[in-house]
């Protein structure tokens, strides 16, 4: 009998650069998501400009991209994990400057903690760099008060858009 397909989980993902082209590895960051197997980018927030929090170091650019996929929550982490180590990632200490970081801030409904993932992202509540493009894309989940809370935290939207 044939195997049951997998059903398809909406993710969201944080895209984070603050070393080397940031736009370009953003870009092309999306676009191998985009491509990966059993996947689909269904949004894009806008390209933000923030300032490092709780980190040194140049501003950062930031986005929330929407992927439907059919890989679980750890095939989707190794495989942006692989695409962080094509664009040059390196981990010398915690919060380092970064040519790119690739979150999963949340798989569909789940709640997930292991050794390796914490999902819901257990720090996306403080983060206006995370909140606002997706509050952009997502105003359903992010809770009422949130934005307000992270108010103070700098943050511009450019003009430019992510794809
Ligand atoms: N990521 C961090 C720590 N601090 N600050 C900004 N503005 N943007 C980030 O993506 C970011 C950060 C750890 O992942
Ligand atoms: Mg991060
Ligand atoms: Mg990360």
């Amino acid at each position: 009998m044939a195997r049951a397909e997998r059903s398809e989980v909406l993710a969201y993902l944080g895209l984070g650069a603050n070393l080397g082209d940031a736009r370009a590895t953003l870009r092309s960051a999306t676009q191998s998501i985009a491509a990966l197997p059993a996947t689909r980018l269904v949004a894009a927030s806008s390209l933000y400009c923030t300032a490092p929090l709780e980190a040194a170091g140049p501003d950062y650019l930031n986005a929330v991209i929407a992927v439907a996929t059919r890989l679980n929550a750890p095939e989707l982490l190794v495989h942006l994990q692989q695409i962080e180590r094509q664009a040059g990632r390196e981990r010398p200490y915690r919060n380092a400057p970064r040519t790119l970081d690739l979150d999963i801030l949340l798989y569909g409904e789940a709640s997930i903690s292991s050794a390796w993932l914490h999902i819901p992202h257990p720090r996306m509540g403080e983060r206006a760099f995370v909140l606002v493009p997706l509050a952009e894309i997502a105003p359903d989940r992010v809770k009422p008060g949130q934005l307000g809370a992270v108010g103070a935290q700098p943050i511009e939207r450019l003009t430019s858009a992510l794809r």
